[in-house]
């Protein structure tokens, strides 16, 4: 993996972004836990403090203010020590990350993974096809610089495990390099 950046953040910032569904969740409670890093659900902080706006009727969800949620989040993020879950990457300022982990899965799981959240009709479609053409790693390279950019699937337990285990040794580096 990439040598870290250089920053004055005393503790670094990274970004967990893929298709609804691939894991990200899953992934970042487990990280969190075990790092004592802020895990920084960026759907839910969104509805908590009101950066939502009108209403989306085929995708049945609200629309994201970005400009609000951006201001809000400038202070937790200068400070660093967060995870950022979020389904989308290119509107987050660059500098905020030190590391983008883009979670992958196939698309028969995330058919299956999706169906039973009740996605249905041209929002279930949608998503896999998403995850087919791998929209949210193509965003991701073009939004940050492409060796910060880690892809990693989450199909199985065992993955999961091998990404937890990739991802904490990835910050053990970032905080050896630092020299804390
Ligand atoms: P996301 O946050 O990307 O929408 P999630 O973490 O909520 O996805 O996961 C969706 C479902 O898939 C959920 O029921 C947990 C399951 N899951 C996630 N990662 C997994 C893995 N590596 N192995 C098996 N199941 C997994």
């Amino acid at each position: 993996m990439a040598a870290p950046q250089n920053t004055d953040r005393k503790a670094p910032n990274i970004l967990v972004t893929g298709t609804p569904g691939v894991g990200k969740s899953t992934l970042c409670s487990k990280l969190s836990e075990l790092t004592g890093l802020t895990w920084l659900d960026i759907s839910k902080i969104a509805k908590d403090h009101d950066c939502l706006e009108g209403f989306d009727e085929t995708y049945q969800c609200s629309y994201l203010d970005e400009d609000k949620l951006l201001d809000g989040l400038e202070d937790t993020m200068s400070k660093g020590g967060n995870i950022v879950d979020y389904h989308s990457n290119e509107f987050f300022p660059e500098r905020w990350f030190d590391a983008v982990f883009v979670v992958r899965s196939d698309n028969t799981t995330l058919y299956d993974r999706l169906t039973s959240r009740g996605y249905t009709g041209k929002k279930l479609e949608d998503n896999v096809q998403c995850e087919i053409f791998q929209t949210i790693l193509e965003e991701a390279k073009s939004s940050y610089r492409e060796e910060i950019v880690h892809e990693m699937y989450s199909r199985t337990p065992e993955e999961l495990e091998e990404n937890v285990r990739n991802i904490c040794g990835w910050l053990e580096g970032w905080f050896r390099d630092k020299g804390e």
